[in-house]
């Protein structure tokens, strides 16, 4: 794949709380941002609301996604036990259009993604993770969304 095609916009930064709902309402309240899509992920741990400053997403809108672990196990909950609790940015999500031509391409370049195939994230999107350690220190996801 060509450089041009291996990646749309930055879809979402996601800021990982103990308290979604109590995050969403600041947020609502505080800067009159609007939640667009909520839902449980359980197979990742997590709920997860997705905001932005518009009540429509149009079509390159970065969105922020505020989560928090469903339950100790979560990679989540893990990660927030790290930072002895305290909220923060916990990953980027870049959108492609092929996520199996976009993996492909990036283990020939040495990227170690974490799952051998994508998995099923936000509104059915297919996603998957570089390590932190191929994204110079920051969780960084690929999410593809459904195609019709
Ligand atoms: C861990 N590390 C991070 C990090 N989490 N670096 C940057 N950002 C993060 N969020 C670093 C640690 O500091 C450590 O670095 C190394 O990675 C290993 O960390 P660990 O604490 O030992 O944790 P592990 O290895 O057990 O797990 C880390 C790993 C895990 C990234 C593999 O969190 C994971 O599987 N994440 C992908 C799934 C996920 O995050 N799901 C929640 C979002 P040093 O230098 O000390 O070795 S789900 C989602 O987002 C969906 C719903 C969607 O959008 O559709």
């Amino acid at each position: 794949m060509s450089n041009e095609d291996l990646f749309i916009c930055i879809d979402h930064v996601a800021y990982a709380c103990p308290d979604a709902d109590e995050a969403s309402k600041y947020y609502q309240e505080t800067f009159g941002w609007h939640e667009l899509h909520r839902e449980e992920n359980p197979e990742q741990g997590v709920v997860e609301i997705m905001m932005a400053p518009a009540a429509k997403l149009t079509e390159h809108m970065t969105q922020v996604q505020v989560m928090a672990p469903l339950n100790d196990e979560s990679t989540v909950a893990k990660w927030l036990a790290k930072h002895n609790g305290r909220a923060g940015l916990h990953h980027m999500a870049w959108r492609v259009d092929d996520i199996d031509a976009v993996s492909a391409t990036l283990r020939e370049r040495g990227v170690q993604l974490l799952y051998d195939e994508p998995k099923l994230g936000t509104g059915g999107n297919r996603i998957n993770f570089m390590h932190p350690k191929s994204g110079k220190g920051v969780l960084i996801e690929l999410t593809q969304y459904p195609k019709n």
